[in-house]
């Protein structure tokens, strides 16, 4: 590294602009990253996924290269703030947590030397940005490249033809270094060759409410998990020979969800075709390769093809479906199944292909991201499939890698934590665990640093915002997707609840509390819209009130990234996780605010339950229906409207959808929301997410937290019990696990 930093002192940086010098320095950095790619390992691991949030790679890579600190110091001499390269905005190749949790992995598995290698797609837009326009969603393509692309190699060398029925597209390989102990590589493929081509990469996500949208998508899926087959079988067959026998030996490959699933029938094209293996050996194979993650049980989110679009474009894939699911239909009635278990686990059934099923019957083992999650996995979602090859399941729950979120998002934490335990814990073997005996010491820097970070984040706020948080304020965050069964919508009612309160004087002692938003809406997600915009109403009501504004705050920040979490998880004090139990597979934004010091305050759901169980209830705050109590309510017939009768604060905060308190501008966007809750819409029953049923528990939970944080110093040890016990949550841990149960590696 002595040679980077010797070039980085020789550096002219006069009158070099921002993204020059960003592009320069970056690309000293990556010459250093480059030689010390490793070498494939005799057996390797390959996670396919459609979705890779990595975030800003900048700071992380000189993190990584152990020269950050340096380079500060180099650059300032200069008369160059490192900050200054903030400005450059990161690549959002993913929607949420799947892809985050892909480029947590990634940096944990090169951090703990192990061959993982990732393989994506290049999309040339990201997940589109997004600005406020009278407080609704408006979204602008994320030309990610036009600061340059310092930290991709093009592998000209390494293309491939991928075919489809009616066109061959080029996929070129672009590797991002993954720096650690080990260089690993995440490769992505960019689809070349002609117009019709180049837009399977342009688009993340492409809207797939049209027939053509749908064939768009099935040719993302296909092109890069094809892509990374072709690698895959051309590499072994030239260093083993064509006979493949040893290829699972040599091969794991781990389906990040239902979207690369397809990868299982392309194996099984290539070994048969190409390399002229029988149809059952090859499936054998392929049945030692492939393993599976399912990261939700929202059926909408399992992908599911319709046969004559798979024939349109990928005939002998759909041969190849339908051969799978007779030799599935065989082997499960050989075990004695009936024909009801056999339709449970169809790969094909009624001209539809179901790749869930598939990855379950083809995958060695399947896994879900949360003790929960695995739990419902197996009694319900797959749980003809788990009678049948209980071998198969396991869990792991997630984790988020610490060196980004924690020793990069939070330097002043984790200087505090080196005071009181030393540096041992920033090993990726080691955890924090020591910190335990030493809260009480540790206590008063907390508080200290808390402040600052939030001082930051008001900051930043500010500056991309326009809106100043005054000091002081106690920071409630829910930043995520926005979706339905997430429940922004609750917290909103929760918020307006208080603002009531607060008006009406019967929260008098209420500490100044800002509420802080965060989350993109899927374009066409119609709801979901309409509830940013409610919450933005709210924000307008409540920050411009002369009777609230200096106890209560509402700020939906715009267009929520890798690079806003950062500053959000640090300056928060309590982390909001309120799904409907039983919907959240995992959650990873509750590990981020877990580590960097934040309650939360949450439902029994998802990876929050392992979070109380690892920090303690008495340090969070649990409320609403559990798993249990939900499926209750349902059998016996829940009713919302009861609550609204009942409860004259929740129907206040409810009927501002439709009293005129707010405008929806005419749309009709609010009446639905309020239909939705007291009627029934999409074919769902009346408040399908038990917003109702969970509000008055939620509303006292907020109103608790907000009580004990007048005592800061018992607050405090109840946030640091959270940091001290978020070792568990580290992906270094799951990633450990993973190689050890799954891929042994
Ligand atoms: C996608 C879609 C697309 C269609 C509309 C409804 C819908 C709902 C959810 C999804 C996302 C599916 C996959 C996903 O992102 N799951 C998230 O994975 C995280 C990492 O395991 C986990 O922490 C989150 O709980 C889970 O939602």
């Amino acid at each position: 590294m002595n040679e980077f930093l010797n070039r980085l002192k020789e550096l002219d940086v006069t009158g070099k602009d921002v993204v020059t010098l960003y592009n320069e320095i970056s690309a000293l950095a990556m010459e250093q990253a480059e030689k010390r790619i490793a070498p494939h390992a005799k057996r390797n691991a390959y996670y396919l996924s459609i979705e890779y949030l990595l975030g800003r790679a900048f700071f992380n890579n000189l993190m990584e290269l152990g020269v950050l600190d340096e380079v500060s110091r180099i650059l300032s001499e200069k008369g160059v703030d490192i900050r200054n390269f903030e400005e450059i905005e990161d690549a959002a190749l993913g929607n949420g947590g799947l892809g985050r949790l892909a480029a947590c992995f990634l940096d944990s598995a090169a951090a703990l030397g192990l061959p993982l290698y990732g393989y994506g797609i290049r999309y040339k837009y990201g997940l589109f940005k997004q600005a406020f326009q009278d407080g609704r969603q408006t979204e602008m393509p994320d030309d990610w490249q036009k600061f340059g692309d310092p930290w991709s190699l093009r592998r000209e060398g390494e293309k491939r033809e991928i075919a489809f029925a009616d066109y061959t597209v080029t996929a070129v390989p672009y590797d991002i270094p993954i720096i650690g102990e080990r260089v690993n590589v995440l490769r992505l493929f960019q689809a070349e060759g002609s117009p019709q081509a180049e837009k399977i990469s342009e688009y993340l996500y492409p809207a797939d409410d049209t027939e053509e949208g749908k064939l768009l998508r099935l040719r993302q899926e296909y092109f890069f998990s094809a892509a990374a087959i072709g690698e895959l079988t051309e590499r072994y067959a030239k260093e083993h020979g064509k006979k493949f026998d040893d290829f699972g030996a040599c091969n794991v490959i781990q389906l990040n969800d239902t979207h690369p699933v397809i990868a299982v029938a392309e194996l099984i094209r290539v070994l048969t075709v190409q390399y002229k293996v029988s149809f059952d050996r090859a499936a054998a194979i392929a049945k030692a390769t492939f393993n599976y993650t399912n990261h939700t049980v929202l059926p909408e989110a399992l992908e599911c093809w319709r046969e004559e679009l798979v024939r349109k474009i990928l005939p002998d894939i759909a041969d190849i479906l339908v051969r799978l699911q007779r030799m599935q239909t065989k082997e499960l009635k050989a075990r004695g199944c009936s024909a009801k278990e056999i339709a449970d686990m169809a790969i094909y059934r009624d001209g539809i292909f179901y790749m869930a099923n598939l990855a379950v019957y083809m995958g060695t083992a399947v896994n879900g991201v949360a003790a929960l999650h695995t739990e419902i996995l197996k009694n319900t979602l797959f749980a003809t499939a788990y009678r049948i090859f209980p071998e198969k399941f396991r869990n792991k729950t997630n984790g988020v890698t610490k060196r980004r979120w924690l020793m990069l998002a939070n330097p002043e934490l984790s200087g505090a934590i080196d005071g009181v335990i030393g540096t041992a814990w920033r090993d990726p073997r080691e955890g924090f665990g020591a910190l335990k005996e030493h809260i009480d010491a540790l206590t008063d820097d907390f508080i200290a640093v808390k402040e600052t970070k939030k001082r930051q984040l008001f900051d930043y706020i500010e500056q991309k915002e326009g809106v100043r948080i005054p000091d002081r304020f106690l920071v409630y965050a829910q930043v995520k997707r926005l979706h339905e069964y997430k429940r922004q919508l609750m917290t909103a009612f929760a918020v307006l609840e208080l603002y009531h309160a607060i008006k009406d004087g019967a929260l008098s002692d209420f500490h100044p509390s800002v509420f802080l938003f965060g989350a993109k809406s899927a374009p066409s997600y119609r709801r979901a819209k309409a509830i940013i915009k409610f919450i933005n109403d709210i924000s307008a009501l409540v920050n411009n009130d002369p009777a609230t504004k200096d106890v209560l705050r509402v700020v939906f920040v715009q267009n929520y990234n890798v690079s806003y979490a950062e500053k959000i998880v640090a300056g928060t004090d309590v982390s909001l996780q309120v799904s409907t139990a039983g919907l959240e597979a995992s959650g990873t934004g509750n590990m981020k605010f877990m580590m960097n010091g934040a309650v939360t305050c949450g439902t029994m759901d998802g990876a929050n339950i392992e979070i109380v169980e690892h920090a303690g209830k008495e340090n969070n705050y649990i409320f609403g229906a559990t798993v249990e109590e939900i499926d209750a309510l349902k059998a016996s017939g829940y009713d919302p409207n009861a609550v609204l009768a009942q409860n004259s604060a929740h129907n206040r905060a409810v009927s501002a959808l439709i009293d005129g308190t707010f405008s929806d501008g005419g749309t009709g966007e609010y009446r639905e929301l309020y239909d939705a809750l007291t009627v029934g819409a999409s074919w769902h029953a009346p408040d399908h997410y038990f917003i109702l049923h969970d509000l008055s528990s939620y509303v006292h939970a907020l109103v608790q937290i907000n009580r004990d944080y007048g005592n800061r110093a018992m607050f405090a040890r109840k946030q640091l019990q959270n940091v001290a016990n978020s070792s568990f949550f580290s992906s270094d841990r799951t990633i450990a696990e993973y190689a050890a149960d799954i891929w042994h590696i």
